[in-house]
């Protein structure tokens, strides 16, 4: 229940050669901050090394730990430290002299980014590293680091798998439980300084006077902690909260609504974050229907937040219902004209690939092809595509794949991580968001293993350019702790995990075979619902003759959407990656694939080994009984055999149904279902 922050005793070596570098502690408390950083140190220090630091005003013997600003500490202040490119949220921690004594310094410009040095010793600590010869430096890469809670005001979360929403809007604003401040503290351990609270299909009420009230008192929670808090808002709601008769985004009196809901928001929160927006997007209102565009209706809301230093957060996930066109070029075609359109104060959204959050997309073409507008990273934390709490999906392979992905804007190593970190086009705002997987579950997310996803997000958020297993081998170690014998295995386990969900459930380019609306277990028969663009036989294509969706230029060309070296591996059979050929490409049955097998057989060879890989998970897992606590290992152990059930379950269901459209044997030395 304390996540990563257990900080429970280090091995005795360990644990006694850090003490010797932790025997005071000189932090203020005169902000808010401060204190909690100070706090926190005492908490943490005082877990893994048995006993805590003694505050104190003064260095006294060897051993302090030193911590504030150049203005809130005269201890920083006199050792004339060089912050100057650390900016707001950077920190220092460096080995030193003072007065004589060997003690260890956390340094920063602002307290925000003394509270993230503190924590960056902690984690040095709780990943079984030591404390002395330090010369750390560190900045985020990325502005704003946001959580969205795609929470409603009735305490559902939409594709949450974790419980109901952590929000309690009945006992707000007077309770404020302490699961608030965990919350935040999370955060911020692995630097998330922003948090959307309701959901992008957002209620009106949100904005109501009463509502604010309340969210002012989350914001007043997590304000020690650095994280802002941003609202979803409905585009309609001049009319729905405001009693007028439009939403225009260019009629006057809807602008005079906004900057007044503005004004309000700020005298209740100054340091209010912004507004998160879905507009025009699955039956949300927005400016297309008053014949206005993306860019006018962002604008006019950035207008409004302006003056008090806020943002927009448009989302570019927008698709209508329009028969013969492809789906995923939608986006593209909406916003690639508005480029250079946007307010100064506004970040386009955009969702790591241009489908949904599948187990595997190519990226997003909007990265890379609007360099005039500050486009921002969003991923999904909450596995609504990838079996939900119980499969035991790690996300940092997915997410570091869509950072490395090579737009090839200018050229070779155009990265949309550059893109991301503003570094490409030189943008000063930039964002990365992550659809929370958090609930009121005692575990916070579902299951353990989801924990890692979203301490992952936080972390490459901070800095995208980390790698992911990296991250997977940290954040176990402070789950598990240093246990050789436990940190390699498992580590390894969640590494594989992402391509073994891709290969029992969507291999080779393929996507959206989920059952309808829940998208939990194979469906890929289906055929029916409202829209043809959400049904899985419109992905994948299969017919007697083979299998994919043809988006090269005898197709739906969405190749052409990529810069052109980019579309042209992409439209090229030979030069194609094997991930994402059916993503681009209708390829007979018997296509000969670079292993020398056929298709077919190759897609049943992908579907078997994902169970395969599930299989031997399992194993892993049972090979740690004894090293993990009962309660863990039980719920990991129960979650992996569904999985696997859960596993052969999808690939029997698109093997038999690819079959029964196909009519081929089964390839040679593959079992038939049980
Ligand atoms: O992934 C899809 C989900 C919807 C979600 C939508 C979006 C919040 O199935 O539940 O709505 O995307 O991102 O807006």
């Amino acid at each position: 229940h304390d996540l990563w922050l257990r900080y429970r005793p280090l091995p005795a070596a360990q644990a006694d050669a850090a003490r010797g570098h932790a025997t005071q502690l000189v932090a203020g408390t005169a902000s808010a901050t401060q204190a909690v950083t100070r706090a926190e140190l005492l908490r943490g220090l005082g877990g893994l090394l048995g006993h805590a630091p003694v505050p104190a005003d003064a260095v006294s013997r060897d051993g302090a730990i030193v911590v504030g600003t150049p203005a809130s500490s005269p201890l920083v202040a006199g050792l004339h430290l060089d912050l100057h490119d650390l900016g707001r949220e950077g920190y220092l921690i460096r080995s030193v002299v003072l007065d004589g004594h060997p003690a260890t310094v956390i340094a920063g410009n602002d307290d925000i980014g003394v509270l993230y040095g503190a924590f960056g010793l902690l984690r040095r600590l709780q990943t079984g590293q030591p404390i002395d010869r330090l010369d750390l430096r560190e900045r985020p890469r990325v502005q704003l680091r946001v959580l969205d809670h795609w929470d409603n005001l009735d305490g559902s979360v939409e594709r949450g798998y974790a419980g109901a929403s952590i929000w309690d809007w009945w006992r707000l604003p007077d309770y404020l439980p302490p699961r608030y401040t965990d919350y935040a503290r999370a955060n911020a351990s692995i630097g998330i300084n922003g948090t959307v609270l309701n959901n992008v299909n957002a209620d009106p009420l949100i904005l109501s006077h009463a509502y604010l009230e309340k969210v002012a008192a989350l914001a007043g929670v997590f304000r020690p902690y650095g994280i802002r808090v941003y609202l979803s808002v409905r585009f309609s709601a001049p009319i729905e909260v405001g009693g007028l008769k439009t939403a225009d985004p260019l009629d006057p009196q809807v602008q005079r609504w906004w900057r007044g809901k503005a004004d309000e928001i700020y005298r209740l929160i100054p340091d209010f974050g912004g507004f998160l927006v879905k507009a025009n997007s699955e039956g949300q209102p927005g400016p297309q229907d008053y014949h206005r565009s993306h860019a006018d209706g962002a604008n006019m809301l950035a207008a409004a937040l302006a003056p008090h230093g806020g943002v927009v957060m448009w989302r570019a996930f927008v698709y209508a219902n329009k028969p013969g066109e492809d789906r995923i070029k939608q986006a593209y075609g909406e916003f690639k004209p508005l480029d250079g359109k946007f307010a100064a104060n506004v970040l386009l959204q955009v969702k790591n690939g241009p489908l949904d959050f599948q187990p595997r997309e190519p990226f997003n073409p909007l990265f890379g092809a609007m360099p005039k507008t500050q486009l921002m990273m969003e991923f999904q934390i909450t596995k609504e595509y990838l079996g939900f709490a119980t499969h035991l999906v790690y996300l940092g392979p997915l997410y570091q794949e869509a950072l490395a992905a090579d737009t090839m804007e200018h050229g070779k190593g155009s990265t949309v991580a550059k893109v991301v970190d503003g570094t490409l086009d030189g943008h000063a705002l930039t964002g990365m968001a992550g659809v929370a997987n958090i609930g009121a579950d005692r575990d916070w997310c579902g299951s353990v293993f989801n924990q890692a996803n979203w301490y992952v997000f936080g972390r490459l958020a901070w800095d995208p350019t980390l790698s992911a297993r990296a991250i997977a081998e940290e954040w176990t170690r402070m789950t598990f702790g240093n246990d050789e014998a436990v940190v390699r295995p498992v580590v390894d386990m969640m590494m594989g995990s992402r391509e073994a969900a891709v290969d029992y459930m969507t291999p080779l380019g393929l996507a959206h075979l989920m059952g309808h609306g829940h998208h939990y277990g194979p469906e890929p028969w289906d055929a029916s619902g409202p829209r043809a663009d959400w049904t899985p036989v419109y992905f994948h294509r299969a017919d007697k003759g083979g299998i994919g969706f043809d988006r090269t230029a005898s197709g739906s060309d969405a190749v052409a959407q990529y810069a052109p070296p980019v579309a042209n591996e992409f439209a090229s059979l030979r030069q194609i990656p094997d991930e994402y050929l059916l993503w681009f490409h209708h390829v007979p049955w018997s296509y000969r694939m670079r292993s020398g097998r056929t298709l077919w057989d190759e897609l049943v060879r992908h579907y078997t080994q994902g169970v395969e890989d599930v299989a031997r998970m399992r194993e892993t897992w049972a090979g740690l009984k004894g090293h993990i606590d009962d309660e863990r290992y039980r719920q990991v152990a129960t979650f992996l055999a569904i999985q696997q059930r859960e596993a052969q379950w999808w690939r029997d269901a698109c093997i038999a149904y690819f079959q029964s459209i196909n009519g081929l044997p089964l390839p040679a030395g593959y079992a038939p279902p049980a």
